[in-house]
């Protein structure tokens, strides 16, 4: 009996230590709280890009834009690299394409891949009216203000450092699939997302690794508001709950509702393929034939439907996500 009674004391003693070094083990994480968006100084970053005109792969104001992304990214006080590549498009025609590759803390082990498309579809192929399908999108919600709100997190992330090591990559050529009206013989697969698709055949860091990875997609749109894609829930469940749980404590949960959104063939699905958990914050509009937004791949896409409370609810939350890292 005493026997019994003695080993009690002694199990309770082991788990009163337990819990006391996993909450001091907690303690010692420094608490860093996030730093605020600025959604005008997004705005501005999604205005920026737009002036060069219309960001299709080989042209002057791609290359021009692609500097420029670079420089900022650069001034931020990433360490930046320009990946150039060649890549085969959806009639077998061959592109010149550049990612942009800004790294904070690169010594840290632990890091987070953040990531946007940042060119422009040559063709408005989904416009109402037919006699715009071969004209190009202006692409302000599609490519430039997604790339705008990581350039804001990256200001942030030059003035106030995070825990964590950063990676922000913006990817060309993923909206040169297919177009509607193609008629040619040449038929490539998987003419989508073709800057990420190079960069998991050529890492910019041979083996690189991040713990997960956060892909931004149309995110600024009026009207628009990102239920849970579902190639973004298969790979990454726990992602998806972390994103989708620290919106919904930062008030955003009417933007980031937990319901079911589309499922979209986009750059998070081969970054997955190339095995880094991430997820994939998109617009889903029920409403539309596409499940995209009404002015998407149309001649519409420009500033009038950008939205700064999405800016500001789409950047804070993945701020915040980094920050508690
Ligand atoms: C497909 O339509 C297969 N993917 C669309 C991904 C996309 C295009 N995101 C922006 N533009
Ligand atoms: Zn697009």
């Amino acid at each position: 009996m005493n026997k019994i009674y003695i080993l009690f004391v002694i199990l309770c003693l082991g788990v009163c230590c337990c819990k006391q070094k996993t909450a001091e083990a907690k303690e010692q994480k420094p608490i860093v709280s996030a730093p605020q968006f600025v959604a005008d100084s997004a705005y501005a970053y999604t205005q920026n890009q737009l002036d060069f005109g219309y960001r299709i792969p080989g042209t002057k104001a791609h290359k021009e834009c692609a500097l420029f992304l670079a420089e900022k990214l650069h001034d931020f006080g990433a360490d930046t690299t320009l990946q150039h590549g060649k890549v085969m498009a959806y009639d077998g025609s061959y592109l010149n394409i550049t990612n942009i590759i800004g790294s904070f803390a690169p010594e840290k082990q632990r890091r987070i891949m953040l990531f946007a498309h940042w060119d422009s579809r040559p063709y408005a192929d989904n416009d109402p009216d037919k006699g715009n399908h071969k004209k190009p999108v202006t692409g302000a919600d599609d490519g430039a203000a997604s790339v705008a709100v990581l350039l804001e997190i990256a200001r942030q992330i030059g003035l106030q450092n995070a825990n964590i090591g950063v990676d922000i990559i913006f990817f060309d050529a993923e909206d040169y699939g297919t177009p509607y009206f193609y008629t040619g013989e040449e038929k490539v697969e998987h003419d989508w997302a073709l800057g990420s698709q190079f960069w998991t055949m050529n890492p910019h860091i041979k083996g690189y690794r991040a713990e997960y990875g956060i892909l931004l997609d149309m995110v600024s749109g009026k009207g628009s508001s990102f239920p849970v894609e579902q190639v973004s829930k298969h790979f990454a469940p726990h992602i998806v709950k972390k994103v989708w749980d620290k919106a919904e404590s930062l008030g955003y949960g009417n933007i980031f509702p937990k319901s079911n959104g589309g499922s979209v063939i986009d750059d998070h699905y081969y970054i997955n393929m190339y095995g880094i958990p991430c997820v994939d914050i998109i617009a889903y509009h029920p409403n539309t034939a596409t499940g995209f937004p009404p002015y998407w791949h149309t001649v519409n896409d420009d500033m009038s439907n950008i939205d700064r409370n999405n800016m500001k609810a789409v950047g804070q939350t993945v701020l915040e996500v980094i920050y508690n890292e």
